[in-house]
């Protein structure tokens, strides 16, 4: 009898612990759970193939949407961040849905000067395959910078899209830029001359991926290119680039100015250091960038994905790993992006 009475008490606690444990677990926890199993959509699949309407950057549905890149360094230089590991964990934990892969064309074994086509080719299919399988966008960008006008290598640059774009006509996540920056005095005139080439050659295959133009001074001038935009052909959009430390509001104002006019834009480099690339960060003037941005729903690609000893690179010198970056990896530029 006496047993009996012990068990019944100790059913009864064991009941109470039970019920106890169980509205402890917060409500959003135990409904998490199952939301988490079902997996996230990927950006491309949540945007589809994007298009170019009036000023605006929209999805397949015509919804406005604005894209977080990374771009990495060159891919000539550091040809170990193009990989799925250091895509993904961009994706998934810096709200990353777009990589841009810099592949310089005279700099340091480019494209155009001595390095191996077929080498920075394969990696540039390699990139676009990572991105595609973790369903991000990918932008292949043909990175003039000491070669000043696109010009000078256009026969190469006609070819090498034409490859692409046979290639990724029907990748929907795919844009090319086609020329970087254009500098040391080349005119908006003979950048159009360029970009209709080279457009040209992309719309024999791709009749619809996006391509970016650059735009004179480093790909600043975009309120020129506003004045005479490229006619006669759609999912065009112009660049502007900025270093948050070196360029303040008169830039903003010509952004302001272009996009008032009409002209498609597209930030796809910026960095928040000085426009060497290097000395200090700016982070109150990046942040009145981003918010400026945000405002206009214009898209950004941050330079660089590296660990080069500069103050752009979004990791620190002393990071050692190529993907499923921690917090002790990033440099301060990269802690500031990581958050945006
Ligand atoms: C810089 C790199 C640097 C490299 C140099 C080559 O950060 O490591 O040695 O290019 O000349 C740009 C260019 C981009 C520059 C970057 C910083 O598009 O290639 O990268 N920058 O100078 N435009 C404005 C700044």
């Amino acid at each position: 009898m006496k047993m009996n009475v012990r068990l019944s008490i100790l059913r009864l606690l064991s009941f109470f612990i039970a019920v106890t444990l169980f509205l402890a677990v917060p409500a959003d926890t135990a409904t998490a759970a199952p939301a988490k199993k079902a997996k996230a959509l990927t950006p491309l699949k949540k945007n589809g193939r994007l298009k170019v309407k009036k000023s605006s950057l929209v999805n397949s549905k015509g919804k406005v949407v604005t894209l977080k890149g990374v771009s990495t360094h060159g891919i000539n230089w550091f040809p170990e961040y193009v990989n799925p590991d250091a895509f993904k964990s961009l994706r998934d934990n810096w709200g990353v849905n777009c990589i841009r892969l810099a592949m310089y064309t005279e700099e340091y074994n480019g494209y155009c000067s001595g390095g191996s086509k077929k080498e920075l080719k394969s990696l540039i299919h390699k990139g676009v395959k990572y991105a595609t399988d973790l369903g991000m966008y990918v932008i292949i960008d043909w990175h003039i910078l000491s070669d000043n006008n696109p010009n000078k290598n256009k026969k190469q640059a006609v070819s090498f899209f034409k490859e692409m774009a046979k290639k990724y006509r029907n990748h929907k996540n795919v844009l090319y830029e086609i020329c970087n920056e254009p500098n040391g005095g080349t005119q908006w005139k003979d950048i159009k001359a360029y970009a209709k080439s080279v457009i040209k050659a992309i719309r024999i295959y791709d009749k619809k991926n996006i391509i970016l133009v650059g735009t004179p001074t480093w790909s600043q001038d975009v309120d020129t290119a506003a004045d005479s935009p490229i006619k006669g052909y759609s999912n065009l959009m112009y660049t502007f680039h900025f270093y948050a430390a070196t360029h303040k509001d008169t830039y903003r104002k010509k952004v302001e100015q272009a996009v008032k006019k009409g002209l498609p834009v597209f930030v796809s480099e910026f960095g928040i250091s000085e426009s060497s690339g290097n000395g200090r960060i700016d982070k109150s003037e990046a942040n009145k960038w981003i918010k400026f941005l945000k405002k206009k729903k214009i898209s950004y690609v941050c330079w660089n994905l590296s660990n080069k000893d500069e103050s752009c690179s979004l990791l620190k010198r002393s990071s050692k790993r190529t993907g499923g970056f921690k917090a002790s990896d990033l440099s301060a530029a990269g802690k500031w992006f990581k958050k945006l």
